[in-house]
């Protein structure tokens, strides 16, 4: 089913696209629409500049990037847009998303951008922190928020059972 693009994920490199698709998977989980492309703020700045101007007049309402590098991807996009930009460090150079992480959180004051964790957690926190900021105006959605939450909970509670299990007087850790 086709739903209305409400999240643009921008990668610096189609390298990003594989932990990026956590924040994807996020958001179709939550049935909130996205879409991917590429755009580097250092190979093609004028694509990027494009798209993070279209994308309020074309409905999105929060950009997520991801870089690795020199990551002034989200930092730029932030600097084009009114739209709240979430950036994503990318473990791409020696130095392990590092560089990146303190690249995307250490913006000027003025232009924030929201830093989430490198890798793979990043991406799909990313997903999650985009639709709660979307969920703000639409109750629909923060209901399916709620419901992700109490699943998680709910897994909580099964692990929490398995190491009492495994715990108790005979259980596995026990014998
Ligand atoms: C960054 O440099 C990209 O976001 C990517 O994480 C990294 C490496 O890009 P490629 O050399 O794989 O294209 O701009």
């Amino acid at each position: 089913m086709s739903r209305p693009v409400r999240v643009g994920i921008v990668l610096g490199s189609d390298s990003d696209l594989d932990v990026m698709l956590e924040a994807v998977k996020v958001l179709d989980a939550l049935e909130v629409g996205s879409e991917v492309i590429v755009a580097s703020a250092h190979r093609t700045p004028e694509r990027a500049r494009a798209y993070a101007q279209s994308a309020p007049g074309r409905g999105l309402g929060v950009l997520i990037a991801g870089a690795g590098g020199a990551a002034a991807l989200p930092g730029f996009l932030a600097a084009l847009t009114p739209l709240p930009v979430i950036g994503v460090p990318l473990a791409a150079t020696p130095l392990a998303g590092l560089d990146a992480l303190l690249a995307i959180a250490q913006m000027p004051k003025g232009v924030p951008v929201a830093t989430v964790a490198i890798g793979s957690w990043g991406a799909a926190n990313a997903g999650i922190l985009a639709a709660q900021i979307l969920a703000t105006g639409d109750p629909a959605l923060a209901t399916r928020l709620a419901a992700y939450r109490a699943r998680l909970a709910d897994e909580v509670d099964e692990r929490a059972r398995k190491v009492a299990d495994r715990l108790a007087p005979g259980g596995p850790a026990r014998a």
